[in-house]
């Protein structure tokens, strides 16, 4: 595949940014090669700058439901940047996303908007430290929830990929407030809880992880954490930047039925520009500044094409028949994958929960980071290289989640199918 202009991009990328990206994981340090430089793309497919041409399972890490440069959203752009890009004031945009967001996720009773996950996350963990007046907080082993000092403590993703279990730059009395369990390991939690008795603030996590490579939870759990909050005092936050409007319209805390205190959202509410947000019950909500005294601020939260994009993306997804569209285009590539590993032998895992979903290169079930990164990640990385080879652009690492959007069309699946098959013959 010739890539002669990405190399000379990422040549200068590298003098100028650090790794060349503007993110670690697009560096593909984990999969071996150099990051390809996109000049555009549509629907399903990216296209780098040397005219290649691939069927793109990443879409912007989750945002990109309708797929690219899908015209209803590019065209709402359009519209409200004639009427000015940001007012740093109040605007109907904000209230028609933050209502269509209450009216979808009925346990966020009031939210903030923020531009980013990581805002999202910092702010919810602020917030809960603040209403609860506790300092310790609770994450999960390969869980991720973007890289706001306290969260850098055994991460997933990127951190996780870049062998980077507690960054340097985060200090020890940050990390010493946030406690780590194993994910789906109820009796781990509950003996954090024993050990710090009435200094939990909060708990997070990711319902459905999608950071270790797509893990969801085993069946009770979420409802015993829960209940474990509940009994502690401790506000339950549900980090739903990734599974938000993605494993099902109303998340997975509509999926599976359990009210967080606190979520946090990103990617899809943002509709492939930068919004995240954080919500969840009023009585906590309302000690966020300026009705109550937990500072939290930004230059650009909610601005009005943010908001644009965002509403037109959330109106799509409620449109009937999207979401069968979805779970059919996941099945007819789950099922042809699935073929193609048994046709040649190749004995992978694949986790899926709705539209993200991880092909893991190992022969056993996949339920917490212990077991994700027993994984031959070797393995992945060519089957990685395989398919970029044959025009399918995957997640750059094994830890982390492949995304479906209603662009890809049966022939996208099939291709990826076919590439597939010719992916695992090699790597067998
Ligand atoms: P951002 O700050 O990147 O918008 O969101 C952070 C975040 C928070 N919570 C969850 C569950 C997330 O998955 C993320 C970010 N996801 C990664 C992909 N695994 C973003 C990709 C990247 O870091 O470049």
């Amino acid at each position: 595949m010739n890539i002669e202009k990405s190399k000379k991009y990422f040549a200068e990328a590298q003098t100028l940014m650090p790794g060349g990206v503007s993110s670690p994981v697009r560096a593909f340090r984990a999969v071996g090669g150099q990051p390809l430089f996109i000049d555009r793309a549509e629907k399903a497919w990216m296209f780098d700058v040397d005219g290649n041409r691939f069927v793109d399972y990443v879409l912007s890490w989750g945002p990109l439901v309708l797929g690219h440069a899908h015209p209803g959203v590019v065209k709402a752009i359009g519209e409200a940047a004639l009427r000015g890009t940001s007012y740093g004031a109040p605007s109907p945009l904000e209230v028609e996303l933050a209502r269509l967001v209450v009216s979808i996720m009925p346990n966020i009773e009031m939210l903030r908007f923020v531009n980013s996950g990581t805002e999202a996350t910092m702010s919810a963990l602020r917030l809960a430290r603040a209403f609860t007046g506790r300092d310790k907080i609770i994450k999960f082993e390969g869980c991720y929830h973007g890289h706001a000092d306290l969260l850098l403590v055994q991460a997933g993703s990127g951190v996780a990929t870049l062998g980077l279990p507690d960054s340097p730059g985060v200090t020890k009395t940050t990390a010493a407030d946030t406690l780590t369990a194993p994910y789906n390991d109820l009796a781990a939690t509950e003996a954090l809880f024993r050990a710090n008795r009435g200094q939990i603030a909060a708990l997070i996590i990711e319902p459905v992880v999608g950071n270790m490579g797509v893990v969801p939870p085993e069946p009770g759990y979420l409802q015993g954490l829960r209940a474990l909050c509940d009994k502690e005092g401790t506000l339950l936050i549900f980090d739903e930047v990734m599974t938000g409007f993605r494993v099902h319209l109303g998340g997975a805390q509509t999926l599976f039925g359990v009210k967080p205190d606190l979520t946090t959202l990103g990617k899809v509410i943002g509709g492939g520009l930068p919004v995240g947000a954080y919500g969840g019950r009023a009585d906590i909500m309302k000690m966020v500044a300026p009705s109550g005294p937990m500072y939290q601020a930004g230059t650009l939260s909610g601005n009005p094409l943010a908001m644009t994009a965002g509403i037109y993306t959330l109106n799509e997804l409620k449109k009937p028949g999207v979401w069968d569209k979805l779970e059919a285009n996941c099945v007819r590539l789950e099922k042809g994958l699935a073929a193609a590993a048994k046709k040649t032998g190749v004995t992978v895992q694949w986790n899926r929960v709705g539209s993200m979903f991880t092909t893991f290169f190992t022969d056993k079930p996949v339920r917490n980071w212990t077991s994700a990164k027993a994984c031959d990640t070797k393995k992945f990385g060519a089957f990685f290289t395989a398919m970029l080879e044959r025009g399918v652009y995957l997640a750059p690492s094994q830890f982390e989640a492949g995304f479906m959007s209603l662009a890809h069309s049966e022939a996208d699946i099939d291709a990826t199918v076919a590439a597939g098959e010719a992916a695992f013959a090699l790597v067998k």
